[in-house]
């Protein structure tokens, strides 16, 4: 440092310390040459870094942390095939808004075109699903760019965004800026927009609000609460919004979904899109509100009767605050719960089920025993997850990890190496299917050697279940739907330096799963389960 406002050093120093300006605070990372001044400036200055065995998992992992933590999570790759190894974790990002940033390695710009080794232009392959993508010309622009592309990455909507760094411009030192202290822009909602809406909610006979990840990565779960309880509506969730009410809350409902949307005449969606998930926007008669962080979010393939866009800390304390006639809307809450408790009771029963071969429900109903408040439990796979999400019930919000609407298979071992680094003393259980187990298992080497242990329960029912079944139903016949059966993926684990078993028994269940959480290494309990159960679902397309 020359001065509190120059600094010097490599590209390498340079990055870091704007990253640390935003608030990273760590990097994820695959080895490459292209990088190493920034595995320098990390390793001289003590600044976390972790390794994986495959790019997609450092893209995942730091997205865990983006999404948790609501800070910016960093994926380092190299040049080339470390970035394009990257791109599924960057579009899921872009899909789930998630503040990451993913700095790559870039051939020397000095000889572009004369075919050094990995020489790509990412920027058209990342551009349609970043908020920012940029190569940095210079090394006394680094802290420049890299607070660009945060402050891209942290202002609503939030995403992910891109830099890479030519050869010459990481590896030479130069002096620059210091980075200024982050300044993310608010961004303010119409009020004329958002008293239409509280009137339309408070004047609802059957109003009903569904509540998606950006409630959380916004802040907002104190909000939404209070909007909720004042103008006495009931709430679902989806994504990380799940847990913004605990589950014991009056106002809280799951089970009742179909109930509830049949019978609202209100719909309040906030914080997620009006997409598949959500029958597209369409909810037969019911009105809907549709409630999002900047405009860009507002849905346009239908037209809801408001759609305030804005800060949802600032929309929802608005909601709170409405000072016209409330409903109280007891009878409707009424038959709601009536709902819920007699779906609670069906899914006790399904979960407490005997079966051989073991079903789904059983495995979440053993877990629901021994998971604490405050675990973090990770979705990858197929029908084993829709039951993960259908049995599980996150009592915290910021506690449940699922791919997002993109549904990309594989995240599994690098979201737990972003919640193990966010939370060192929290049980962290990924739930996988033995399909998905395919594309991420090999990081637990990267989870053992590192230390960090965390507990996989795979449904193995051998096959790829969310589409093997859709496939039979559609044409009497399957085809690249069946994996090898009753495959020992504890052995995987044993030999990549983590510790498992096999369950086969229901009544074994209890005993292996608690053995897993006392591990302390990561530890996987394959659970082998029904081939013939299958996920009952309307649209099976995925
Ligand atoms: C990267 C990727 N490839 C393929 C798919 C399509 N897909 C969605 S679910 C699924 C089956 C998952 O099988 P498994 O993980 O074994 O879970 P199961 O349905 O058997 O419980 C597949 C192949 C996808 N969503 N993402
Ligand atoms: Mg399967």
């Amino acid at each position: 440092m020359t001065s509190p406002e120059r600094i010097e050093g490599h590209g390498g120093e340079l990055a870091l310390a704007a990253l640390r300006a935003y608030g990273v605070k760590e990097m994820f990372t695959l080895s490459g040459g292209h990088v190493f001044p920034l595995y320098d400036a990390a390793h001289k200055t003590g600044f976390p870094l972790y390794d994986v065995r495959h790019e997609q998992s450092a893209v995942f992992a730091a997205e865990a942390v983006a999404k948790l933590q609501r800070r910016p999570g960093l994926a380092v790759l190299t040049a080339g095939p470390g970035v394009t190894n990257g791109v599924s974790g960057l579009t899921s990002a872009y899909f789930n808004g998630s503040p990451v940033l993913v700095i790559g390695g870039r051939a020397p710009a000095f000889r572009w075109g004369a075919g050094s080794l990995q020489e790509i232009d990412h920027l058209p392959l990342v551009a349609p699903v970043t908020k920012y993508a940029a190569t940095v010309g210079a090394g006394e622009e680094i802290p420049g760019a890299v607070a660009a592309a945060l402050t891209a990455a942290l202002t609503a909507h939030r995403g992910p965004a891109f830099l890479d760094l030519p050869l010459e411009v990481i590896f030479s030192a130069t002096d620059a800026d210091a980075p200024a202290a982050p300044d993310v822009p608010l961004v303010e909602p119409d009020p004329d927009e958002v008293a239409r809406a509280a009137q339309l909610i408070a004047s609802a006979e059957r109003p009903l609000i569904i509540a998606g990840s950006d409630v959380y990565a916004g802040d907002a779960v104190a909000a939404l609460r209070e909007a909720a309880e004042t103008l006495h509506v009931p709430v679902f969730t989806n994504g990380m919004g799940r847990g913004a009410l605990p589950p014991e809350h009056d106002l809280a409902f799951a089970k009742s979904r179909r109930t509830a949307l049949k019978g609202a005449d209100v719909i309040v969606v906030i914080g997620t899109p009006l997409d598949f998930r959500l029958s597209f926007g369409d909810f037969g008669g019911a009105q809907v509100v549709h409630i999002v962080d900047a405009p860009t979010q507002r849905a346009t393939h239908v037209t809801p009767a408001a759609s305030p866009a804005g800060d949802l800390r600032l929309i929802l304390s608005a909601l709170a605050d409405y000072e016209g006639v409330r409903e109280d809307h007891a009878g409707w809450i009424a038959t709601l719960r009536t709902a819920e408790d007699a779906a609670k009771a069906r899914d006790a029963e399904e979960m407490a089920a005997e079966t051989d071969p073991i079903r789904p429900a059983r495995v979440y109903g053993e877990l629901r025993k021994v998971l604490a408040r405050d675990a973090v439990t990770i979705g990858d796979g197929g029908d084993f997850v829709s039951y993960a999400g259908k049995y599980l019930e996150p009592a915290e919000p910021g506690t449940w990890l699922d791919p997002g609407p993109y549904g990309c298979l594989g995240t599994g071992m690098g979201y737990a190496m972003g919640a193990r680094v966010t939370y060192p003393d929290r049980q962290v259980c990924v739930l996988m299917g033995d399909g998905a187990a395919g594309f991420s298992l090999m990081d637990v080497e990267s989870l053992a050697r590192q230390r960090l242990p965390v507990v996989i329960v795979v449904g193995n029912n051998g096959i790829w279940g969310l589409e093997k079944h859709p496939m039979r139903a559609m044409y009497g016949y399957d085809v690249a739907a069946d994996l090898q059966p009753e495959l020992r993926y504890d052995d995987v684990v044993k030999a990549l330096g983590g510790a498992g078993e096999t369950v086969a028994k229901a009544s074994e269940l209890g005993g292996a799963l608690t053995r897993a959480f006392d591990a302390g290494v990561p530890y996987l309990v394959n659970v082998l389960t029904d081939p013939a159960d299958a996920y009952p679902r309307s649209s099976n397309l995925a």
